[in-house]
């Protein structure tokens, strides 16, 4: 789904109600014909991530920096999978320090242990992609409190509650 052309006419397929803008469901449903399952919790979250005009759906613009992050995501997670099918966890560790995250090993195990559905050490595609909108969502909450980058943020309860709200999968 590289060119824009064929995004445009998948987008439109999408929108079956032609309104512009597509709705978790229906992007839901659009990413199972691809093989990926995501509950409607994740789908929800990736157009949080990308939802640029805070209206709750995804345009093509937004969906355009949606699809460019899976692109990524999903390239990391087959040149490592080897014909596997899953990623065991010392590459799922190497895939996201390939995108940019080194996460200690108590917050790296904690986020395997989320979304390794049957906790065999094993993460296939739809729960490595699940993972990284996790990760990804966490660094942008993080960096939107963290306005010196410093890497250390401090947050009183209401902020907190803010963040774990929206970081909620
Ligand atoms: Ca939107």
């Amino acid at each position: 789904m590289e060119n824009v052309g064929v995004l445009r006419e998948w987008f439109g397929r999408v929108d079956s109600n032609h309104t512009g803008n597509i709705t978790a469901p229906q992007l839901q449903r659009a990413l199972a014909v691809g093989n990926l399952d995501f509950p409607l919790s994740i789908v929800q979250q990736m157009i949080r991530m990308y939802d640029f005009d805070r209206n709750g759906t995804m345009n093509f613009e937004e969906f355009l920096a949606l699809n460019k992050f899976l692109l990524k995501v999903q390239n990391v997670f087959s040149a490592l999978e080897r014909g596997r099918g899953f990623l065991p966890l010392d590459d799922v560790y190497a895939a996201l320090v390939k995108l940019g995250f080194s996460l200690d090993s108590p917050a790296f195990y904690t986020v395997c242990e989320s979304f390794d559905k049957n906790k065999m050490g094993m993460v296939r595609l739809d729960e490595f992609i699940s993972l990284c909108i996790f990760v990804q969502s966490a660094c942008n909450l993080f960096n939107s409190f963290d306005t010196p980058k410093q890497g250390r943020v401090t947050l009183d309860f209401n902020q907190f509650v803010y963040c774990t709200a929206n970081c909620r999968i």
